[in-house]
């Protein structure tokens, strides 16, 4: 997962790291050259005897003033300057857009990088790769923690049935993600009801009615082409009849640009107001998924996102991206086929999988 944004970070901080650690180098040898002139003017007035090569290894007394010199040097602090630190943050920014992640938010990332490094002091001897790692982890992470949501916390509290529809492009995972979802609402002791709205697409219905059957889950089901809108709605007011805890919804896979289609799905959010309201994209498609977001969000305001098939995922610009662009959470990432394959998304997570 995200292997090549990984590798491209990790270069990143491997070339600043070293210019960082030959600036710690000039100041060393700056701070070493200035104290030894100091200590030697001490003894010159105390001994009155000319010490004169820098270093006379075999002289004890020597050596001890160097030792105290080094000590004293690495209590020092070193400022990273702007110099130097120009091109590395260029081609920060080419990387990151090579990993498809959005230009606003490359932007950002870079912005932030030369904030938490230039004009900082940092302690002489400290790691230099450990400083760029810190700058790149603190960067992201602003960028990936759009708001707090508490998923779970969410729907303990929301008065029963929690309804949630999941919407988003063709193919993206929307009907995997709703099994891989009931699988583990019912582990957590809920019951759930699943309404098949997709009935669009010739074989939706059986598809999401075999993952019901697979998971022992109750199903509302219509006929091929009729209304997702009543569907749902029937789902709901059977989960009410029924003292159902989650109604999870399918729908229809549909490009942001079709207006009937997207109109559709107006009228399946206005009639039924679910709960939540899921938007689910590929993490592979990256910019795309980016922008389609924007658009579900423009015409559905969704409460957070799902990325699936993070597993195939090699660039993250996605998964780093949509979040601060549509300014709501990812809520999971789907990192393979089986129910299983869902997994809670927090910030901090991600972070650690670019950096360890
Ligand atoms: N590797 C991987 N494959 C996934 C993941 N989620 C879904 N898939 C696969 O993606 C394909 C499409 O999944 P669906 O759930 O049918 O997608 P959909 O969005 O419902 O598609 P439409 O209903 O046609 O719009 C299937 O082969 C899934 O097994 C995932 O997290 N990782
Ligand atoms: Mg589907």
């Amino acid at each position: 997962m995200f292997d090549k944004l990984k590798q491209k970070l990790g270069g990143f901080k491997k070339a600043l790291g070293s210019v960082l650690e030959s600036k710690e180098k000039e100041a060393i040898k700056t701070e070493v050259q200035g104290k030894i002139e100091e200590s030697l003017k001490v003894q010159e007035t105390s001994t009155a005897e000319k010490v004169s090569p820098l270093i006379q290894e075999k002289a004890p007394e020597k050596v001890g003033i160097i030792g105290k010199i080094k000590a004293a040097v690495f209590e020092q602090e070193f400022i990273i300057g702007d110099s130097g630190l120009k091109d590395h943050l260029w081609e920060l920014e080419m990387a990151l857009l090579e990993s498809d992640v959005a230009l606003p938010v490359a932007e950002k990332i870079v912005e932030s990088v030369k904030i938490e490094l230039v004009g900082t002091r940092r302690k002489i001897g400290s790691d230099t790769g450990k400083i760029v790692e810190e700058a790149l982890r603190k960067s992201i992470l602003k960028v990936i923690s759009v708001e707090s949501f508490d998923f779970d916390a969410f729907v303990k509290k929301t008065p029963k049935p929690v309804s949630i529809v999941f919407v988003g492009v063709n193919g993206t995972g929307k009907t995997t993600t709703v099994a891989k979802m009931a699988d583990r609402f019912k582990a957590q002791g809920y019951s759930i009801v699943i309404a098949a709205g997709d009935t669009f697409r010739a074989g939706a219905i059986e598809q999401i009615d075999r993952h019901a059957e697979t998971l022992g889950i109750k199903i509302i089901k219509h006929q091929e082409g009729a209304d997702p809108a009543a569907i749902i709605y029937d789902a709901i007011q059977f989960a009410k009849a029924k003292h159902k805890d989650i109604v999870l919804a399918d729908t229809a896979g549909r490009l942001h640009t079709n207006i009937n289609l997207m109109d559709q799905l107006k009228k399946v959010c206005r009639v039924n107001n679910p709960s939540l309201i899921i938007f689910v994209d590929e993490a592979i498609a990256g910019n795309d998924a980016v922008e389609r977001a924007k658009m579900f969000n423009d015409a559905v305001p969704f409460h957070g996102s799902i990325l699936t098939k993070a597993d195939a995922d090699s660039k993250g610009g996605a998964a780093i991206s949509i979040s601060y662009t549509t300014g709501k959470p990812i809520m999971f990432l789907g990192i393979g086929q089986t129910y299983k394959d869902l997994v809670k998304f927090e910030p901090q997570w991600l972070i650690d999988r670019l950096f360890e």
